[in-house]
């Protein structure tokens, strides 16, 4: 076993795998051992995965998954709960998002940046399109996740601002690029390094909302040293594994004041002397924040003291 060779997983089709060693992409067929006993996760290998292969076997073998230093993942979907890996070993995560065309959703945002404190990962917010906000939008959202705290970059992939502060963000590092299909990820990249050549898609006017033209998570690697790893246009992030009584700790600014909470498993919903909803009403805590949050406390697996059943099927029913 000793002259296995080590190499990272730069993209996942469905029966092979591309994996770059050293200057090179090779393709890779995993082991039938590897998709045994998954125990409800769907994918055993995700993008970003060091893994090692077996140089003599034809076609080549992709033989092992090394343990991870971190992951992002969510529910498969609506009809599957299996955890779905979206990417391994990352540094931080972009939560990519257009101030308008399309719509910026807070719900959305709030669900990853959740999910990134759930993992353990850095996340730092991108508001693009500022060139489109009349309203002043982007001041509004920068007030919300500022009281987080989240860090807050703003760009406009047209006229250039901001994607200097970009770049130098990525540089040297693993980032996941996470956003809704026409926010304006590819016209980032392609502008941050010209000749990477990502399709950019068409605003459907109809329903505000880009094309699926990126239609396999990758790591791109970038000139400057790092990587990207383009999600497809995810609709639904779901987290997968939390607990209801876990969500409160992925808000940060409900962490800051709930432990002055009546009582210490306070759900910040309807019980009384609760310091969240104080901070609510005063408007330490943002509306939008709080929404987000009943949201998520709603669909979110039931915690063990409360139930003892692991299925979700009152999730399907909300959708
Ligand atoms: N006005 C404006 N349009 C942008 C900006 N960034 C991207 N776009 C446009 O938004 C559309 C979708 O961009 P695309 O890069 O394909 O989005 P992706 O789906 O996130 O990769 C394209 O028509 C882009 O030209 C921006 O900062 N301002
Ligand atoms: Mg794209
Ligand atoms: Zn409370």
């Amino acid at each position: 076993m000793s002259d296995l060779v080590e190499g990272r997983v730069v993209r996942v089709d469905a029966k092979v795998c591309h994996v770059e060693l050293g200057d090179e992409v090779l393709l890779a067929a995993p082991r039938g051992a590897l998709f045994e006993g998954l125990a409800g996760v769907k994918n055993p290998i995700a993008v970003g995965d060091q893994v090692r292969l077996d140089p003599r076997s034809d076609p080549l073998a992709l033989v092992e998954v090394l343990p991870r230093r971190n992951w992002l993942s969510r529910v498969a979907s609506s009809h599957d709960p299996r955890e779905q890996v979206l990417a391994a070993n990352v540094d931080q995560l972009l939560v990519f998002a257009s101030v308008a065309h399309p719509k910026f959703s807070s719900n959305r945002t709030d669900r990853i940046l959740a999910a990134c404190q759930w993992h353990g990962i850095p996340a730092v917010l991108v508001l693009n399109k500022i060139d489109l906000d009349k309203k002043g939008l982007t001041a509004e959202l920068r007030a919300t996740y500022e009281s987080v705290p989240v860090p807050i970059l703003e760009t406009c992939a047209v006229d250039g601002r901001g994607l200097d502060e970009l770049k130098e963000l990525l540089r040297d590092k693993v980032t996941v690029l996470y956003g809704p299909s026409g926010a304006g990820k590819s016209t980032t990249l392609n502008a941050i390094q010209p000749g990477l050549g990502l399709k950019v898609g068409k605003i459907s006017r109809h329903w505000e909302q880009g094309r699926h033209t990126t239609t396999h998570s990758r790591l791109i690697p970038l000139e400057q040293g790092g990587w990207v790893i383009d999600t497809p246009g995810i609709r639904v992030f779901r987290l997968h594994g939390v607990k209801k009584d876990q969500i409160r700790d992925l808000f940060p600014e409900f962490v800051r004041v709930q432990g002055r909470c009546k009582y210490p498993n306070c759900t910040h919903d309807h019980e009384p002397e609760c310091a969240v909803l104080d901070a609510l009403e005063e408007g330490a805590i943002a509306n939008t924040r709080y929404m987000s949050y009943l949201e998520m406390l709603v669909e979110a697996a039931p915690d063990d003291f409360a139930y003892d059943d692991e299925e979700d099927e009152e999730d399907d029913a909300l959708e």
